[in-house]
């Protein structure tokens, strides 16, 4: 029973007197009812207002709680409230339908500010002691908070302590609202005559706060047309058309579009070569995007037919503005152009529906006439002497004093390239090479020659005869190639002073000093098959050495080529080294015995003899014969070589072959037809390289 509240008007002040307010500002405490542990007292007040830094809420919660029970807690309580919302209100020891006490729980701040009053009333029936609360300042989980509304993260939410903040995935970047994540998607050119644009991430859901820029940008006179394929998904709206996310279509001066919602736009004709797509999404929402093919097309061009013996590639039905077409010919065709011929030809569909140039025609490839060959002659393969392709010519040589080099066949056939083509040689063209060592006539006397004889004219073809320009001859040589003439050194140079060690340039003697004459019998009197031959250029072997006569060689060059016949030929070069004891002839027109010259060519058969013996012969008299020497004679003496005989040929007969090859030329000795002092000659085999090196560069 409680009395009802008559002197509650008198009793106004007092109360006011009791009420007081207490601030608390730290991050946690503890709050009791006053005189706690004992009981309150009566018309007590008391409030407490808890502030506590932005970002934190307040948690309180009780460990002892004895009010007085009232119903609705109307007497004494304890309230929980905001600056603008009750929280709880709290009285008595035990929870009934109309009052509540704390218990376990705990009561939390929407905010950072809780405010706690305390209220007994008058009446003082049963002593009750009160409570003890503890506070303290807990971190808000901003990231929870915001998960359902529209304030989220679009991608990630970190929380800290008083606030949150978000971020994206990669390749994303945070709007300006810090919220949602956007791309950057401006700027997209493409110039590929077809191609594909989407939305980005498509088919997952489109970016959002982003603005998506592509254009399609290609040559004019081109067409671009637009499809929208698969998925069509943009935000849209049941009243307003596409507030928030669209496509935007910008097509020379049309602009097509805002589009969105779930049904693709139909194909679009553009009928134009520059399109700009504009692609817009806002903060929220998750659709799929868009995905959108192109293609470009121009004014068709005339069909195409390819030239007799040619083709066009491609081969289509229909071309358009760009299509480029390569006009080739089949093997053995050249593309003609004008006057020019070329491999192919690119012609191009332009954008006024007209081809670049007009289709070239075929023209089978031409060899020409074939180039001449000296010493020899071409003769066509084919009808009507044709130079074209597949057409075969054969090249001869002059027989029977100039044969094929290498023995290869002279067939010539047209290439496709329009060139003549050898199966060994290629492009190369063959040569004639002289015949060697085989004269038409051979010597009637079988029996030996004793001290030299005549020469039995013809049989010595290849025999070369210096002359002064005077007509007085000076030294023999042999003919080793169409226009060589192979000498000794010392026949081209005037004595020199011993002391000298090289040899000086004013003692060679130059070409315009001698000449060379072919086909030669008689010493003086003239014959009817001699030529008479310029010297070109004389080449002394880079070791002849003047005072010991080592590689005594030399070779000529003639300023044109003899005419080869049965009197001029040739001698071959040796395949091997000479033997000891092989029979040689020596021919010439030096010296005989009693100090006169003979009226024709003569000759002499002797053996080569060792290199050792030799070089013992020579001992007493301190000449040395050294390894590119060969000595022949006889012991006895009697045949021999002389004055005048130098540089000319000492040859010997391959019976195997029956051609005759040039073993060494006549270079010195001691005396002539002396007993025991052989003749010596510089060896040819030796220096076959040097030979060979030279007189294959010709001019
Ligand atoms: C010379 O004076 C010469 N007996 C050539 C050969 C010989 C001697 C002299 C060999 O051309």
């Amino acid at each position: 029973m409680r009395w009802l509240p008559l002197y509650h008007a008198l009793c106004f002040s007092l109360l006011k007197a009791l009420a007081h307010t207490v601030e608390l500002n730290n991050m946690f405490g503890q709050i009791q009812s006053p005189g706690y542990p004992d009981s309150y007292p009566r018309d007590s007040k008391v409030t407490w207002n808890i502030t506590v830094p932005e970002g934190f809420r307040i948690k309180l919660y009780f460990m002892h709680f004895n009010l007085e029970s009232s119903y609705l807690c109307e007497y004494d309580y304890v309230k929980v409230e905001t600056e603008d919302q009750l929280l709880a209100i709290f009285c008595g020891s035990e929870n009934t339908d109309t009052e509540h006490t704390p218990g376990q729980e705990v009561v939390l701040s929407p905010g950072s500010f809780m405010s706690i009053t305390f209220q007994s009333d008058f009446s003082d029936e049963e002593r009750f002691t009160g409570f003890d609360a503890h506070y303290m300042a807990v971190d808000v989980d901003e990231c929870r908070e915001r998960e359902d509304e529209e304030l989220a993260c679009d991608h990630y939410c970190h929380n800290y302590i008083g606030g949150c903040y978000c971020s994206c995935r990669f390749g994303y970047l945070l709007h300006a609202d810090n919220r949602t994540c956007r791309v950057e998607c401006s700027g997209n050119l493409f110039t590929q005559r077809t191609g594909v644009i989407t939305s980005p991430d498509f088919p997952n859901p489109y970016p959002k706060s982003s603005e998506c820029s592509y254009e399609i940008r290609l040559e004019e006179g081109f067409m671009i047309s637009l499809q929208f394929e698969d998925i069509f998904d943009i935000e849209d709206h049941p009243e307003v058309p596409c507030p928030y996310d669209y496509i935007e279509i910008k097509a020379g001066p049309k602009v097509l579009g805002r589009f969105c919602g779930e049904k693709a736009p139909e194909p679009i004709n553009t009928q134009t070569h520059n399109v700009q797509i504009r692609f817009r999404s806002d903060n929220s929402g998750e659709n799929r995007g868009w995905k959108l093919s192109y293609s470009a097309t121009g004014e068709e061009c005339p069909e195409l037919k390819p030239p007799v013996h040619g083709k066009i590639e491609p081969l289509q039905a229909k071309y358009f503005f760009k299509d480029q077409v390569l006009i080739s010919c089949d093997t053995g065709y050249k593309v003609l152009k004008g006057n020019v011929e070329m491999d192919t030809f690119q012609i191009e569909c332009r954008k006024d529906g007209t081809w670049s140039n007009e289709i070239p025609t075929c023209k089978i490839a031409d060899c020409g006439a074939p180039a001449e060959l000296e010493h020899g002659l071409v003769t066509f393969s084919t009808r009507n002497n044709l130079t074209t392709y597949k057409s075969e010519i054969r090249y001869s040589c002059q027989q029977p004093y100039y044969k094929m080099y290498h023995n290869i066949s002279g067939i010539y056939t047209c290439s496709a390239q329009g060139v003549w083509m050898n199966e060994v040689l290629g492009e190369n063209q063959t040569t004639c090479l002289p015949v060697c060592g085989l004269p038409k006539f051979s010597r009637k006397l079988i029996a030996r020659i004793l001290n030299g004889r005549p020469a039995e004219k013809g049989t010595t073809p290849w025999i070369a005869m210096l002359s002064h320009p005077n007509g007085e001859p000076f030294c023999g040589g042999s003919l080793v190639g169409p226009n060589w003439v192979l000498t000794a050194a010392h026949c081209l140079h005037y004595s020199l002073d011993p002391e000298d060690a090289i040899l000086q340039d004013f003692y060679k003697i130059s070409p315009s000093d001698f000449k060379i004459i072919v086909g030669k019998h008689w010493r003086h009197r003239s014959d009817e098959t001699e030529q008479h031959l310029g010297v070109k250029r004389i080449f002394l072997h880079p070791l002849y050495n003047p005072n010991t006569f080592e590689n005594d060689m030399a070779l000529v060059e003639l300023s044109k080529d003899p005419v080869l016949n049965d009197f001029v030929m040739p001698i071959c070069l040796p395949e091997g080294p000479p033997e000891e004891g092989t029979m040689v002839i020596v021919s010439g027109w030096g010296k005989q015995f009693l100090q006169r010259f003979p009226e024709t060519l003569m000759e002499i058969e002797i053996p080569i003899v060792g290199h050792h013996t030799c070089q013992e012969a020579y001992a007493p008299l301190k000449k040395n014969v050294t390894r590119d020497m060969i000595c022949a004679g006889l012991k006895e003496g009697g045949k021999d070589a002389c004055a005048g005989d130098s540089g000319g040929p000492m040859v010997t007969l391959d019976n195997d072959r029956g051609q005759w090859y040039l073993v060494g030329t006549v270079s010195w000795g001691y005396d002539c037809g002396k007993k025991d002092r052989y003749g010596v000659y510089s060896d040819i085999y030796r220096n076959k390289n040097w030979i060979q090196k030279v007189t294959s560069k010709r001019n």
